[in-house]
């Protein structure tokens, strides 16, 4: 393989078509835990045995980055590398592939590894998986192929919508005080993935209804022209399918896709929890 694309888990792809069999695509696993049982979030994760889990554990619960040597192994199948990971900021996916990095080049000096810190998570992360995907394809060099990815990650955002910050708030994410405000019934919150990686709320709502209005307001506001739509839910396709009708009718909406989300985002982002990544 010429090319690989690696991602950590919270990129929610599973799989991405390629053109040719010089371009692959790898994960590098998070995990969750829940007291003693260790959950790798990769293709073979029961999601929603794990939410069970989770709900009905009265204990401790949280998430581990990848381990250097994880992207490592990865980064060793191919010459042309880039690595996509979760915003460092909030994880240690980041600096672990960083390290990786520097661990292949000190052995390989040939090789080309390019590690961007998508500054967010989830759905942003497809969006730039998969335009890593077609710019290997386009016979640019690397180096042209990370620069204008690097251009793509500034023009795409994620949006979310919460309905709890609880496991957010007891893994220090958010700060207790704003995750209170999500804990009362019916409220939703919706934020954004701000340009630092970390989370901003933009306002509570009270109801399915006012929180679409929000949502739509918030993807004009910043320029949506018709680009890419990636849904992801958290157990919750019919709140997705509802929220996808609703951008082809009020934003014209034609590229969208819906899809479960990660392990490691359902653990943050709550039974319920919607996350959409969007082309500016
Ligand atoms: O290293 C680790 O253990 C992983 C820590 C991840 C912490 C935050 C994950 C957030 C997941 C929640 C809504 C979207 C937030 C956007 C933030 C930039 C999803």
């Amino acid at each position: 393989m010429k090319f690989n694309i690696v991602v950590d888990s919270s990129c929610d792809l599973r799989k991405l078509e390629t053109s040719s069999e010089d371009i692959g695509f790898s994960h590098v696993p998070l995990s969750i835990i829940v007291g003693n049982d260790i959950f790798v979030d990769d293709e073979n994760l029961d999601t929603s045995d794990m939410i069970d889990k989770i709900y009905s554990y009265k204990g401790k619960t949280g998430t581990a980055c990848p381990s250097p040597e994880a992207w490592y192994n990865k980064f060793m199948m191919a010459d042309e590398i880039i690595a996509i990971t979760i915003t460092g900021s909030l994880s240690g996916s980041y600096n672990s592939a960083c390290l990786a990095k520097t661990m292949v080049l000190e052995k390989h000096p040939d090789k080309k590894i390019h590690v961007i810190d998508s500054l967010s998570t989830g759905p942003e992360m497809s969006l730039i998986a998969k335009k890593a995907a077609e710019l290997a394809a386009s016979g640019k060099d690397f180096y042209g192929v990370c620069s204008e990815l690097e251009e793509y990650r500034k023009s795409t955002h994620l949006l979310f919508v919460l309905k709890s910050l609880e496991n957010l708030a007891k893994n220090g994410r958010v700060s207790k005080a704003v995750a209170k405000v999500a804990g009362i019934l019916n409220i939703q919150v919706v934020g954004i993935a701000s340009s630092e990686g970390t989370l901003k709320l933009l306002s509570q709502c009270r109801g399915a209804s006012k929180t679409y209005a929000k949502i739509i307001e918030e993807i004009k506001q910043r320029g949506y022209k018709g680009g890419k739509i990636i849904l992801t839910h958290c157990l919750n396709e019919k709140a997705a399918e509802a929220l996808k009708t609703l951008f082809i009718e009020a934003l014209g909406a034609s590229n969208i896709d819906v899809m479960p989300s990660s392990g490691l985002c359902c653990y943050y982002a709550e039974k319920g929890g919607l996350l959409i990544g969007f082309e500016a």
